[in-house]
């Protein structure tokens, strides 16, 4: 692997900042200024929300500045700009994360000393921002990190979620869900652009001109806004921009004489209806307002992103607009299905806006725009039906139909001459349309449904429509059969029309890429095979990666102190190949004292921390094992904890002082948030707190073992957690995991990893060496036929699996039996789904896995050594690395000095 970065990034270039906080007492000043003069909170006392809110206001302006100055960067030197557009950044804080960058950490810390305060405290202030779930919308948040960092032009453009990802609350009945108010206490990072403002239009409906001309008309228009989020660089001036809409009505929908008339609501029911787009990331969808919502906010995104887009395109190009150079300055790369209608929009504005032809607006469309896939999960990609976009996107869906019609005609002339069942089969499979009837044109190509496909001639074909004509008149008139009879012939009715989203993403796109090399594999040879066939050229992988300052530097000082003065610099933050160099350090005996005592300094923090939230106390001199991550039946929790479950009876059965030999002391650390209506994932949460409050209770087994869930899993606690492990779980099913990227951060942070070979399991296995990874289960290529065996009823369980399952049955965990739990693992398919992520399968290698964790772990220098080669093998998922190969490979864009 090789990390170049480009030399500009190289030179220390933030020594002489703008003069607005550079040394402990004028940002003191700024802090008092700010506490004053932005008031969001009474006068007087400087209490810590408004200290908080002083010192992220001073620290915006440092930012501001730097925004403004990259900004006109770019706009001078016209630049080519790329934009990921992404419905979920995950930011978590962004206090200590900017002034890291900004290298103002201590001169912060010395000038809140001053104020009466500590920096810590201060930053706890700070709500997450959570606009995303999980893995897709944190990696937004790296890359965005990584672009400013190495001064790629270039910007996120995302909605402003009122109400972020729920608050989870862990209570008996398991997870709760409260809306998470992120925006109460406003925030101090946002930018309101009032001057920045779009219509977007829903419903309405097409009609032509006298030049053939379409127009979208009617319908209802609401307002987007933009909120810029400055994004700053580290060691670096670049401070590039998350661009966040917000939606309200247009100016003049409030209906003052409704409201006159005492209808209050009817007066503000436009505005409402507006407002609500941004209200909340993921509504429910099970309604048909909830489809409608979502596809609003999807709409929104992509509209005023692109409006703002071109809008830039033509004012950098004056009086000269070219639009044959649109791709050559601007590059939009759609983070998974979401932001599709990216290209129907595109190629909307460039023809009916701007006169363009079909064929030059394809052609721009096509480079400009590429698609990461994030999941190969089907239920994930995503499917909208044909009728609802119709309804409220009329002449999107006419350029998706005819994109649909281009695509059929390439395929036909690639399969045409083929048999017509070839021909068939990959119409149903590649069209963007699903359940629509072939158009006209194309109609004699394909026999109809039920009839025998063959290989046939044009004229044999025109023979064989009229044989089957004159078939049906004949069936008529020979029709004696009973009403009752002609009910039950009744074809069934027939599938809804869909519109597939992955499907037309790429066919849009100039490029497709997986997530991790694995992942890509899969992408390539299953998801989009076909696709594949025909454009080869298109299918990348780009593994992801995690940004070091936040996962490192900034979230693990202690860790980060050593590998400075193991390395010799701090140049590894940029440069993580350097890490490497730890390698040959692995055994030394004084590097291995200062690695344990930072594991331990960290472990110390989140025994108090478990303790505030959980009421367990547990001891720093166990291992710290933890899973975090969404809680999802293909990631396996379920066999995380029946492991335990295993582990817990097995104690039980053994003396004190078998106990002792056999087993490594344990804090079993879970986090996650299920889907508020995936009622499995509920209960599995359930299950996890259930074993905890038996086992962290049982004085047999006292510090031996304990299980904790940890409530409100988020990107602060993981900045808690991830430095204090020591191993992690990552264990999906194989071939599931798109990539992982918590794994990337436990990996940096020297934790030692247990794990299938899944997602960036793999690259990272090879990169820390098989030795230091623990490694088990069935591998992708297995999988099907696994299932299939199991299907047919062949699988034989490990007693030991049936045993776990008994023991959970018998009522040890409260009374409860589990049964919809524990039937998912039973049967062959139809109930329950027959153990589809085959834990039962996994589970002997599973537990025998674990024994070695635990004689690893009683062997510390060993241990240790491992934990320091986790580290030194961690340097290819910087998401610098990423960035660097998504610049250069997809978006070709250059780096940006900002002086
Ligand atoms: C997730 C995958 C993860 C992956 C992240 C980021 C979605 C749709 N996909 O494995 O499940 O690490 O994307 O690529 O959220």
């Amino acid at each position: 692997v090789s990390v170049n970065h480009p030399t500009a990034v190289q030179e220390e270039s933030s020594t002489n900042w703008p003069a607005l906080a550079p040394d402990a007492s004028s940002i003191a000043s700024s802090i008092k200024y700010h506490a004053e003069f932005s008031p969001s909170f009474s006068p007087g006392q400087l209490d810590l929300p408004k200290a908080f809110l002083a010192t992220a206001q001073s620290v915006r302006d440092a930012l501001i500045s730097n925004w403004n100055a990259t900004y006109e960067r770019y706009e001078r030197l016209d630049v080519k700009q790329a934009y990921y557009l992404s419905m979920e950044f995950l930011q978590g804080r962004a206090l200590l994360n900017a002034i890291g960058n900004l290298e103002l950490t201590g001169a912060y810390a010395e000038a809140l000393t001053k104020l009466g305060h500590n920096l810590e405290n201060v930053a706890s202030q700070e709500p997450d921002a959570a606009l995303g779930n999980g893995g897709l919308g944190r990696l937004a948040s790296c890359f965005l990190d990584s672009m400013a960092t190495l001064d790629y032009p270039a910007w996120g453009y995302g909605l402003r979620y009122k109400y972020g990802l729920f608050k989870q609350l862990i209570t008996k009945d398991g997870q709760e869900e409260v809306a998470e108010n992120w925006l109460e206490m406003g925030s101090p990072w946002e930018i309101v652009r009032n001057d920045v403002s779009y219509p977007v239009k829903f419903y309405g409906k097409v009609v032509c001109d006298a030049d053939g001309k379409r127009h979208w008309i009617g319908g209802e228009d609401v307002t987007a806004v933009a909120h810029d989020v400055p994004i700053p660089g580290y060691k670096t001036k670049t401070t590039n921009n998350l661009r966040l809409w917000s939606t309200k009505a247009p100016a003049n929908d409030f209906d003052l004489s409704a409201f006159n008339a005492g209808e209050h609501m009817q007066a503000y029911e436009a505005l409402a209806n507006a407002e609500k787009i941004c209200y909340v990331l993921y509504p429910g969808d099970d309604t048909e307002e909830g489809k409608v919502l979502r596809l609003k906010q999807q709409y929104t995104l992509c509209s005023a992103s692109l409006q703002d887009i071109i809008a830039r395109f033509e004012r950098r190009s004056g009086s000269n607009i070219n639009w044959g150079h649109f791709a050559e300055k601007v590059a939009v790369q759609m983070n998974d299905t979401h932001p599709t209608l990216c290209i129907p929009e595109l190629m909307r504005i460039l023809m009916d806006l701007k006169g363009l032809s079909w064929n030059d607006a394809w052609t721009i469309t096509k480079r400009t725009v590429a698609y990461t896939n994030h999941t190969v999960l089907p239920e994930a990609l995503e499917k909208w039906s044909l009728d609802l976009m119709q309804k409220l996107l009329p002449r999107h869906v006419e350029i998706i139909e005819t994109i649909d019609e281009q695509l059929i005609n390439e395929i036909v002339s690639e399969y045409g001459k083929e048999d017509t069942e070839m021909l068939e089969k990959k119409l149903k499979e590649m069209r963007v349309l699903e359940n629509v009837d072939l158009p006209e044109q194309f109609a004699h190509l394909i026999v109809k449904p039920r009839e025998i496909s063959v290989a046939i001639s044009l004229q044999e074909l025109e023979e064989s429509s009229e044989e089957s004509e004159s078939a049906e008149e004949k069936d008529e008139s020979e029709d004696e059969s009973t009403e009752e009879e002609k009910v039950m012939a009744e074809p069934p009715p027939k599938p809804p029309k869909m519109v597939r989203m992955a499907n037309l993403c790429v066919v849009g796109g100039h490029a497709v890429n997986g997530v991790a090399e694995i992942h890509s594999e899969i992408v390539k040879d299953e998801v989009f095979n076909s696709f594949y066939k025909l454009w080869p050229k298109k299918f990348q992988n780009k593994t992801n990666g995690v940004t070091p300052r936040r996962w490192i530097r900034f979230c693990n000082p202690a860790l980060s102190k050593i590998i400075t003065e193991w390395t010799g610099s701090e140049d590894w933050v940029l440069n993580t190949e350097r890490l490497g160099e730890l390698r040959k350090f692995a055994d030394n005996k004084g590097l291995q004292n200062q690695w344990r005592s930072a594991k331990r300094e960290n472990k110390m923090k989140v025994v108090s921390f478990l303790k505030e939230k959980t009421g367990y106390t547990v001891s720093p001199d166990a291992m710290f094992d933890i899973q975090v991550k969404r809680i999802h039946e293909y990631k396996r929790q379920l066999l995380n904890i029946l492991g335990i479950v295993y582990r817990y009876k097995k104690m039980k059965e053994s003396s004190p002082e078998e106990r002792k030999n056999m087993y490594a002391s344990r804090v079993c650390i879970f986090g996650g948030k299920a889907f508020a209506t995936y009622v499995q994932a509920k209960r599995i949460v359930k299950f996890i707190t259930d074993v905890g409050i038996t086992v962290n209770h049982d004085p047999e087994i006292g510090d031996l073992l304990k299980v904790i869930f940890v409530p409100d899993y988020n990107v602060s606690v993981a900045e808690l957690l991830i430095p204090a492990s020591e191993l992690s779980q990552h264990i999906s099913t194989a071939g599931m995991e798109a990539s992982g990227t918590s794994n990337m951060k436990f990996a940096m942070n020297g934790c030692v990893q247990i794990g299938t070979l899944d997602g960036a399991n793999v690259e990272i296995r090879e990169e820390v060496g098989e030795e230091n990874f623990f490694l088990f289960g069935a591998r992708a290529d297995e999988i099907s036929g696994l299932r299939k065996e199991r299907a047919e009823g062949k699988f034989i369980a490990d007693p030991r699996f049936e045993e776990v399952k008994e023991f959970v049955r018998s009522g040890v965990f409260g009374g409860n039996s589990y049964d919809e739990l524990l039937g998912s693992l039973e049967g062959n398919e139809g109930y329950g789904r027959g153990d589809y992520f085959l834990v039962g399968k996994d589970f002997p290698s599973y537990i025998e896995c674990q024994e070695e964790v635990d004689k690893a772990y009683r062997d510390q220098q060993r241990w240790t050594r491992m934990s320091i080669m986790n580290t030194a093998g961690s340097y290819k998922f910087s998401s610098d690395r990423t960035i660097h190969e998504y610049a250069k490979n997809i978006w070709n864009i250059q780096p940006v000095r900002v002086e």
